[in-house]
């Protein structure tokens, strides 16, 4: 077994982003790797990316869905960081040649109107504090390899973050059902996933207070103006080159990603 730290996981994990090159996950050789360790060496991650001039954007959940818990193998929802560097302008190409394998999934966000601060936060609480829902794609890209992981793995790695684009059209959230809200997901012209706002948590708004209430945890707010993604609501979908990948939304409009 190796001795790790949460200096060297930090180290492997970042090393393994900039270099694309995928390594085998940490608690194959990390004994009694435990949860909250794995949440310090992902606060630690951000605090580099902060001391190389990046800024806090928002949050992301993780393993919202069950569609994603069973394929992921991983039943319980995690947070990670969202920083401007992983924000991919809209109609901006997914930079293939700086990911080691993306996939992508769609997802259901939020943007804050006002501070939520756990703990105690309520669906209801949670959907009172948010500006505007928009539609979603996420990048992800697993550091391990063949993206197998455990939970703590996978809360080290920062919840596979990659990139994330954000729709323009913009809805408060009383002027839609969300947990009726449907995506289509497509692959080059062929559908291959549907699902609705329900299979966030029953409603993406639980995600929400679920994020709101385990930052709690964290010592951290939510803050006005980040953005929340909620989880993908589907399986995630390779992307490769000359690819397209298209998610269509009941009323928050269409969002595409290409790739070449
Ligand atoms: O939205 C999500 O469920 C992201 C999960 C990140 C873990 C992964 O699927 O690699
Ligand atoms: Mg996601």
């Amino acid at each position: 077994m190796t001795t790790w730290t949460i200096a060297s996981a930090v180290h492997v994990l970042l090393d393994a982003e900039n270099r694309r090159q995928d390594i085998d996950p940490l608690s194959d050789s990390w004994a009694d790797f435990a949860l909250e360790t794995a949440y310090e060496v992902q606060d630690e991650t951000l605090a580099r990316r902060l001391m190389r001039g990046e800024h806090i954007t928002g949050v992301k959940l993780g393993l919202t869905s069950r569609a994603k818990q069973f394929r992921m193998g991983v039943d319980t929802p995690l947070t990670a960081w969202l920083t401007d560097a992983m924000v991919l302008p809209t109609g901006d190409p997914v930079p293939l040649g700086r990911l080691i394998h993306p996939r992508v999934e769609p997802e259901i966000v939020f943007v804050m109107g006002e501070e939520l601060r756990g703990p105690g936060v309520t669906a209801g609480r949670a959907l009172a504090a948010v500006h505007s829902v928009h539609a979603g794609l996420e990048v992800i890209d697993s550091r391990y390899r063949d993206f197998r992981f455990t939970l703590p793995d996978v809360v080290a790695d920062n919840a596979s973050s990659g990139f994330v684009v954000t729709g323009s059209v913009a809805l408060p959230p009383q002027d839609l059902d969300l947990a009726l809200e449907a995506c289509v997901l497509e692959v080059d012209g062929q559908v291959v996933h549907t699902a609705t706002g329900a299979a966030v948590q029953g409603h993406p708004a639980e995600a929400l207070a679920l994020a709101a209430n385990s930052l709690a945890a964290r010592g951290v707010a939510i803050q006005p103006g980040w953005l929340v993604f909620t989880g993908g609501m589907t399986d995630a979908v390779p992307i490769r080159e000359c690819g397209h990948v298209t998610a269509s939304f009941t009323s928050l409009g269409t969002l595409a990603l290409g790739a070449h």
